[in-house]
């Protein structure tokens, strides 16, 4: 049954999840984390769905945990919180093999900033803001967040980020290489959804190859991550994505990807 929290559509191969609370600003109950979590699974293992597009309903992307809800009340452990919720939501989005684009669309702050991060692709609109709001709570980063920014910014920016909560514009995020593009703000749903379509329609085996990939890399030294290369290689060059695109590229036609192994 499909939550009221997390929206799903579907169309040209594109799954896209709508946060549905904008009167809280689609701060996240455990109801809605674990719906965003089996709506991710779902379209993980739909064969229709080549490539998922995560946005938030209203003027907010998200505001992280509803710091109301009463299912994750102030006197329990905030380990078991993000043991049971945040953290395998980020888990299973770093480990989906098809592609994640995020269109953040306002405000991200907590952990709904960290989600966004945890995309593959992120466009966000130029009035958006990432904000790691939980020092203003006595809180550190989670859902990723000490990991993504220091990966990204490096150690000044990220401390500097999370110690005084300080709202990062969608222009600057991109232009220290946090996102991937900041979108004048009408543009930026079409602007997604082109992309995210372009990517249901590629060669989705070998991008969801490559993501592992990219990913591994900031695990590896040089000489393994050219194993794993090899490795991956072998399976992109047997799928037949691999035979249809040179196929296409010699008869001078476009290529119909399947996405298939
Ligand atoms: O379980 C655990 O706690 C551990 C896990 C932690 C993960 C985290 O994400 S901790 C960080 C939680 N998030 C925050 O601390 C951010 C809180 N929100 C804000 O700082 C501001 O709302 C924003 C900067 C995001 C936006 O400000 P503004 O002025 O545009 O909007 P607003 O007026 O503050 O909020 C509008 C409504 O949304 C308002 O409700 P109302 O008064 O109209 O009924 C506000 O209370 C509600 N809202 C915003 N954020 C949350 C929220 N309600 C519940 N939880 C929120 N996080």
């Amino acid at each position: 049954m499909q939550s009221e929290t997390i929206l799903v559509s579907e169309a040209e191969g594109l799954t896209t999840l709508t946060l549905n609370r904008p009167d809280k600003l689609n701060s996240f109950t455990a109801e809605m984390n674990l719906a965003l979590r089996l709506a991710l699974s779902e379209a993980r293992e739909r064969d229709a769905c080549r490539a998922i597009l995560l946005t938030g309903a209203g003027r907010a992307f998200s505001a992280g945990q509803d710091l109301a809800d009463p299912a994750v009340s102030a006197d329990g452990d905030l380990g078991e919180t993000i043991e049971e919720y945040y953290n395998p939501l980020i888990r299973l989005m770093r480990t989906v093999e098809k592609p994640i684009v995020c269109a953040v669309n306002g405000v991200a702050a907590g952990a709904g900033a960290n989600i966004a991060l945890a995309c593959d692709i992120v466009l966000a609109a130029q009035s958006a803001k990432f904000i790691q709001a939980f020092s203003k709570i006595g809180l550190i980063p989670d859902s990723g967040g000490t990991w993504t920014l220091t990966r990204h910014l490096g150690e000044a920016r990220a401390k500097a980020l999370a110690m005084t909560a300080a709202p990062l514009s969608a222009q600057q995020a991109a232009d220290w290489g946090l996102i991937w593009r900041a979108v004048a703000d009408g543009a930026l749903m079409a602007e997604a959804q082109a992309l995210a379509i372009q990517l249901a329609q590629g060669p989705t085996f070998g991008l969801g190859l490559t993501k592992h990939a990219i990913q591994a890399a900031g695990e590896h030294g040089l000489s393994a991550q050219l194993d794993l290369e090899r490795d991956l290689q072998s399976q992109a060059g047997k799928s037949p994505d691999y035979a249809e695109g040179v196929a296409a590229f010699t008869e001078k036609r476009p290529p119909r990807f399947t996405g298939k192994a």
